[in-house]
């Protein structure tokens, strides 16, 4: 029997004229690309807590949304009734993949025992849904941050016996990723960081957290994970200050503590603006370190300074995210996952759907734009031009390492005062702009 009746079947794509609302325009899933179909390039996929947790509450009142399967006295028979309205929908959505936190599909109980039995029977669900739906687990995680155990965080946490609880937190949702054949795990340390140094001792927070990540390495290997890890950096929110404040500062700590092999980054839009970086800069710096991992897709608000987390449809901003993730050859077993919700007004389950689509739009037409944008080659072959010097001569020889001071200062020297070359903003802002402008006019 179908949960979500006013939205009788999947949804269609019409192609870019159509003006149904509950059409795809630009991703046909079954479109093939390079003898990939579009649904494997984007591996889209569905957050679990936004999209069938999320109830409109924010700090000033409660939650807006109000959804028929949240009824009933049984807290693990209603989430099994969500769960099965929620892969009603990622198949009417056709996203090939879904992700979650422990805690999102499996209500916590009176006791650590209680919450596994919880979670064993969600999983077991899932399972089977996901056998009867084809739908496949992108990433699963922990939440170590609502419960007030974690209020002072949780492998960062002063008291040893919060860190050992949040061991064995993650222990179990790391088995229910491997049951359900996740493709990732994710660690996001929301309250991993500090409110003030007053109480805090830094050096022993960060210790702390390096060897809760490799005691998971230590697992994964135990029980034949062989998924990626992934940690999402966030600079502030919940925390004042998060230790994976950025992109940056995750590869500084994974290498500090011989953890750079076993990690990769998920990189979340909104977490890098409120980092003060735009969502390209973090791709291309996990890009340039191979560890461009996987995107929790979704857009801040330029006026607001936190984590709003809506549907993304910035065209440009998401073409030239799609630039650098082609160069640097995809997301691997990473995705694109809608870590985004919709606005306290927008309570129709319709509405869930219109965010999805726009969403899934607005990441197709990106990425076709940013092929045509590699294929033709203009802007790499600029970029290419600008640092052509390093490819002969004395410049070759500045990357090999074969070359220093002093043999420089005899060149320079020697050499005619060298002239300015412009740097072409402008004319590449407006060459962005002849792709992504709208052509119907
Ligand atoms: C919070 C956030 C999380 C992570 C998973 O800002 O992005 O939902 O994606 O814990
Ligand atoms: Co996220």
């Amino acid at each position: 029997m179908s949960l979500i009746p006013s939205v009788p079947s999947p949804i269609p794509y019409e192609g870019p004229a159509s003006l149904n609302p509950l059409a795809f325009k630009f991703y046909d899933p079954t479109e093939m690309i390079d003898g990939r179909t579009l649904s494997e390039h984007l591996r889209f996929s569905i957050a679990y807590w936004h999209a069938f947790r999320g109830t409109g509450s924010d700090p000033f009142g409660p939650g807006t949304i109000v959804r028929p399967w949240e009824s009933g006295s049984d807290p693990v028979s209603i989430a099994k009734k969500r769960m099965d309205a929620a892969f009603e929908f990622f198949e009417k959505i056709r996203a090939p993949f879904w992700c979650f936190h422990d805690r999102d599909i499996a209500p916590e109980g009176s006791s650590l025992a209680e919450s596994n039995k919880h979670l064993d029977a969600l999983v077991a669900h899932g399972g089977e849904l996901q056998k009867a739906t084809g739908v496949k687990l992108l990433w699963g995680t922990a939440n170590l941050f609502s419960n007030p155990r974690y209020m002072c965080g949780a492998a960062t946490n002063p008291d040893a016996s919060i860190f050992a609880y949040a061991a064995a937190q993650v222990k179990k949702a790391m088995e229910a990723t491997l049951e359900l054949g996740g493709e990732n795990y994710v660690f996001w340390g929301g309250r991993e960081g500090y409110e003030t140094l007053l109480n805090t001792n830094l050096k022993r927070e960060q210790d702390h957290l390096a060897a809760f990540l490799h005691m998971a390495v230590d697992h994964a290997k135990a029980i034949g994970f062989r998924g990626q890890f992934l940690i999402e950096p966030k600079p502030k929110e919940p925390t004042k200050h998060q230790y994976d404040f950025d992109v940056a500062s995750g590869i500084a700590f994974l290498r500090t503590y011989g953890l750079e092999g076993h990690f990769k980054f998920n990189i979340e839009t909104n977490h890098a603006t409120l980092a003060g970086h735009t969502f390209q800069h973090e791709i291309e710096v996990a890009a340039a370190a191979g560890m461009l991992g996987s995107i929790d897709a979704n857009s801040g608000d330029p006026l607001l300074g936190w984590d709003t987390d809506q549907f993304n449809t910035d065209i440009r901003e998401l073409t030239l995210a799609m630039v650098s993730i082609l160069k640097a050859g995809g997301l691997g077993s990473g995705g694109l996952n809608f870590d985004a919700k919709l606005r306290r007004p927008s309570i129709d389950i319709e509405d869930l759907f219109y965010a999805h689509i726009g969403g899934m739009d607005a990441y197709a037409l990106a990425f076709k734009i940013a092929r045509k944008i590699l294929a033709d080659g203009t802007l790499d072959e600029f970029v290419r031009q600008r640092y052509a010097s390093y490819d002969t001569g004395f410049g070759q020889r500045i990357e090999a390492g074969a070359i220093g001071f002093r043999e420089l200062e005899e060149i320079a020297l020697g050499a005619p005062e060298p002239q300015p070359a412009s740097g072409r903003q402008e004319y590449l802002e407006n060459l962005i702009l002849s792709y992504t402008a709208p052509r119907h006019f």
